[in-house]
């Protein structure tokens, strides 16, 4: 029983590190229908003892989805591929607009204020994580 009852336990275990990571208040920038890009906006919350990777992200309605963050060079703004994010452990970063976003380019449709889109984050540790993040105008 004692076996039984460590073996319940560790498996358990096992599921919650793949949740780990949090995904809170995702959102997607609305854009007139003959944008062809636009960006997600996220916190993303590693509740865990070890760091985490944001190895890719993917979503059906686009072409093509990037890590992007906006910098300042000369005076002007510019946007830079991030090959991957780490997020230390016990630690939070904010994706949001003119620093740290998820660039989506190729919009193979117009998406309406209030939709909710799928979107799939693949972490180096936690894994798959699938999250519906809402249209926003702001
Ligand atoms: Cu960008």
């Amino acid at each position: 029983m004692k076996t039984l009852l460590s073996i319940l336990l560790t498996g358990f275990l096992f599921l919650a590190y793949g949740s780990e990571i949090l995904i809170k208040d995702p959102w997607i920038r609305a854009v007139p229908p003959s944008s062809k890009n636009t960006a997600l906006f996220m916190t993303i919350i590693n509740k865990s003892d070890k760091q985490d990777v944001l190895l890719s992200v993917t979503t059906d309605i686009a072409k093509m989805v990037m890590i992007h963050k906006t910098v300042e060079e000369n005076g002007i703004m510019k946007m830079k591929h991030v090959k991957e994010l780490t997020i230390p452990p016990h630690s939070q970063i904010e994706l949001k607009p003119g620093s740290l976003h998820i660039m989506i380019m190729g919009l193979k449709r117009p998406i309406k204020e209030g939709e909710k889109i799928k979107v799939m984050l693949f972490f180096k540790n936690a894994g798959k994580i699938i999250i519906s993040a809402p249209v926003v105008r702001k």
